[in-house]
């Protein structure tokens, strides 16, 4: 007689998994939120660690608490001793507290397995409102503690100019920006171009050495609001099915863009514009 087990479907048992420690949205855009439709949408079963969380819409952050350090260190740690998580990716960390919580749970599963995981650290220091989103003293922890980490690091124009205290204006000064960071921290960097290109949206992958340029082109008139979280989570739900980093990318750029083009779109109480991706067909 076939037991409960044996009738389990086989896609249940062998889907990807990945986990996203990250900070809730409660418009769903962004964060947790956005990580796991984005994770659902490419097939892959996802895990959440909450870090903080945000009350805001698009366009308007109106409060951000953080969850303790001891809180996000104990879901990051049963979460990686029962499942087997093919890929991580980190997103809104809140503090300098939780970034090295997250970094010294990160290194305490590794040594328990004496495995190391993909590991996607999207620097999230400013929200596309404008609003700040990180502590004081959370970029020096970045820099020490989480970064020399990360299997790939995804700064837009205005993080990788923070990280390196300078300004990032043409193509040249990406490409330079994007060599000077993967130096400095020992990890692959994608750096995203955003609308700097014109009619393209074009990132730069400095990865063994290399360059690689993905682009696509810019879709005009969406007020967007989560595509960095939706990227990076693309990019390790990739990780997380066994793709190359190169491959993951390209997949996941071309989901970020069409997830921006077929997005929702409602008409707000005060009758301001609503935008949010739309991350299954
Ligand atoms: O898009 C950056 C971001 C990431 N994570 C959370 C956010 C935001 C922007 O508001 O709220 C939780």
């Amino acid at each position: 007689m076939a037991t409960q087990r044996s009738r389990r479907p086989e896609s249940v048992a062998t889907i990807p998994i990945a986990l996203t420690i990250a900070g809730s949205d409660c418009s769903a855009g962004a964060g947790v939120q956005a990580d796991l439709k984005t994770f659902t949408a490419l097939g892959v079963y996802g895990l959440t660690a909450v870090t903080c969380i945000v009350a805001e819409v698009p366009r308007k952050v109106s409060r951000i608490e953080p969850v303790t350090a001891t809180m996000v260190r104990e879901q990051i740690k049963v979460l990686l001793k029962n499942f087997r998580v093919g890929a991580i990716k980190t997103g809104l960390l809140c503090s300098g507290e939780n970034v090295c919580a997250v970094a010294q749970a990160i290194r305490d599963a590794e040594k328990r397995s004496a495995q190391s995981m993909p590991l996607v650290v999207d620097p999230v220091m400013i929200a596309t409102s404008g609003d700040n989103l990180l502590g004081p003293g959370a970029v020096e922890s970045y820099k020490n503690k989480l970064f020399p980490l990360a299997t790939l690091i995804t700064p837009n124009l205005d993080e990788a100019a923070a990280l390196l205290e300078t300004t990032i204006k043409n193509q040249t000064q990406m490409e330079n920006a994007a060599k000077a960071l993967a130096k400095e921290f020992g990890a692959s960097i994608l750096l995203k171009g955003g609308h700097l290109c014109g009619d393209n949206a074009i990132d730069l992958l400095f990865h063994r050495g290399k360059l690689t340029e993905f682009s696509s082109a810019f879709v005009p008139g969406v007020e967007t609001h989560g595509t960095g979280c939706t990227y990076s989570a693309a990019i390790t739900a990739g990780l997380a099915s066994g793709l190359s980093l190169v491959s993951a990318i390209k997949r996941a750029k071309k989901f970020v863009t069409e997830s921006i083009a077929r997005h929702f779109r409602w008409t707000s109480k005060s009758a301001d514009i609503l935008d949010a991706l739309r991350h299954s067909s």
